[in-house]
């Protein structure tokens, strides 16, 4: 049994009781995180999105040690790429990271290429849910919304990358869906940091209009009292 706790947050403190609350990093993949993927393929430099690791492990652990639900999303498309929209693809080809196109870690954003899955450091452990999605969003066209509800998840604790795009969009819909979400600052990240401030102020604005933001430390300092 856990009780419900506060946490320093902004724009103000945010509450959750572990029981009820998921944490859920967003497309911490090889191919967001590691070279030769389609992060780096579309220009980016994809060191910022590398800096979170540790932090992101630490959460994982706290999260672990106190039984919360732990989600994993892995943006990709099947092998025949039917379920990759043309406009997608065709925007990606343009960029020089064309979906599907064999690169250093296999084809890019497949599922079951070795570049899709989740980075060595944030592997799941067993039992905890992965979930397969085509677009930004980890609400579009998965299973996720009936996951959380049939464990009574009702506050959702973000990380992952990138924070002004699947993070942001996850948020968003998540929000929409009448889930609470706090942002991990520490958590996530943008290729240009500049993206990843514009993202924490767009959601936390006008009194939380998206949801909170807040760091590791506050997080693992309030899910530990949880159990005391
Ligand atoms: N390009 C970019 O910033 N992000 C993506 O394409 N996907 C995710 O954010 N996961």
């Amino acid at each position: 049994m856990t009780k419900t706790v506060t946490m320093n947050a902004k724009p103000y403190e945010f509450s959750f009781n572990p029981e009820n609350t998921a944490i859920i990093l967003i497309d911490m993949q090889r191919d967001f995180v590691a070279p030769g993927g389609f992060g780096e393929k579309l220009g980016n430099d994809i060191s910022a999105t590398r800096e979170i690791i540790p932090a992101c492990e630490n959460v994982l652990k706290a999260a672990r040690e106190t039984g919360m639900t732990v989600i994993h999303t892995r943006e990709g498309h099947r092998p025949d790429l039917s379920d990759c929209p043309p406009s997608k693809l065709n925007r990606g080809k343009k960029q020089g990271a064309g979906i599907g196109d064999e690169g250093p870690m296999g084809r890019i954003l497949i599922r079951g290429a070795y570049g899709h899955d989740l980075i060595d450091e944030l592997q799941p452990e067993e039992g905890e849910i992965v979930i397969d999605k085509p677009g930004k969003g980890a609400f579009y066209q998965t299973d996720l919304e009936s996951i959380l509800h049939n464990r009574g998840i009702t506050q959702l604790i973000v990380g992952g990358v990138t924070t002004h795009v699947c993070v942001q969009s996850t948020i968003r819909e998540a929000n929409d869906r009448g889930f609470e979400c706090l942002l991990l600052e520490d958590c996530s990240a943008a290729f240009d940091k500049r993206d990843h401030e514009d993202s924490i102020r767009m959601i936390h604005q006008q009194g939380a209009i998206f949801g909170w933001t807040s760091t590791s430390e506050e997080l693992i300092t309030a899910i530990k009292s949880s159990s005391e």
